[in-house]
């Protein structure tokens, strides 16, 4: 019996210092970096520890980096962008991508890492020739894929491509709604593309258009266009020349005006809403 008794007391006292060690271990990890709001609400409550869980922010999250690049903390925390040090190892040709300098990448990480290093001058952009360290600072993704030949656009094919282009993205339309991945209110335009003739080139123009735009300022950059460009080049020979046409001012941005007339709809007045910046 008293050996028994001994024995509980063990155990119990074991309990005691492991749950104090673990509890001591959080403590200390937390502490860095919450410290001043952590003693206070010790003091104050101790049973409001899952809302201190929430206040761990971590200084990165907020923090934007562009591609190739990686945010990492200052020894006294303050986050900053850094070139990608490693890209995973990719064996897949579909994850190689084709630069606007036609030089072909594994993976759009490694074009962008080049990039990065180029930017902030590295030494691994150093070792290449001046001219080529220039260019790869302003490298970006031409199309996905490795680089190849591609073919000529013909006149014949570019005369029949509006036609082409509204007709897919009248089907893409219709695939994303079936998928159920449109918003309520493009949803509407979809149903009213597929019951009315008229409306159903319009419509599914004009919602690639307002999808597109991303930065909602009613305009299409070549930077928004990436999106329908960088897969497509390399299958569709005519469309980089095409988009290139529906900036018909040359001023880097297609208004909805240029896009509706680059895809041959012929309607007098285009009444669009975009569904962030609808009146209703
Ligand atoms: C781009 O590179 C590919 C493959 O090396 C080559 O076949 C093609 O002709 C090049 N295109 C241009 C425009 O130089
Ligand atoms: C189809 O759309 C046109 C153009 O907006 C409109 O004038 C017409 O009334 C619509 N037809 C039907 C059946 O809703
Ligand atoms: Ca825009
Ligand atoms: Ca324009």
């Amino acid at each position: 019996m008293k050996c028994y008794l001994l024995l509980l007391g063990l155990t119990i006292s074991i309990l005691c210092v492991n749950f104090s060690e673990a509890k001591h271990k959080r403590k200390k990890y937390r502490g860095e970096i919450i410290k001043p709001i952590k003693e206070e609400l010790k003091v104050e409550e101790e049973s409001l520890d899952p809302v201190e869980e929430e206040i761990f922010i971590d200084p990165c999250a907020n923090k934007h980096c562009s591609p190739g690049q990686v945010c990492k903390l200052t020894e006294n925390g303050q986050p900053f962008c850094t070139c990608i040090e490693e890209c995973s190892f990719e064996t897949d040709p579909r994850r190689k991508v084709c630069s606007n300098l036609n030089t072909t990448w594994n993976s759009d990480c490694a074009l962008y890492q080049m990039r990065c290093w180029c930017k902030y001058r590295d030494q691994k952009c150093q070792e290449l020739p001046e001219d080529t360290q220039e260019q790869y600072r302003h490298m970006h993704i031409n199309y996905y894929g490795e680089c190849k030949f591609l073919e000529e656009c013909t006149e014949g094919q570019m005369a029949d491509f509006p036609r082409r282009m509204r007709d897919w993205l009248f089907n893409v339309m219709q695939d994303m709604a079936d998928r159920d991945e449109l918003s309520p209110y493009y949803l509407k335009m979809e149903r009213e593309a597929q019951t009315n003739l008229t409306k159903r080139w319009t419509n599914a123009v004009i919602w690639k258009w307002c999808d597109l735009d991303s930065s909602h300022n009613r305009a299409v950059s070549r930077h928004e266009l990436f999106p329908i460009r960088a897969p497509l080049v390399a299958l569709e020979h005519c469309i980089a020349p095409f988009l290139d046409g529906c900036d018909s001012n040359n001023d880097h941005e297609i208004t909805l005006n240029e896009w509706v007339k680059c895809m041959e709809i012929e309607e007098e007045e285009i009444e669009a809403h975009c569904e962030d910046i609808r009146d209703e």
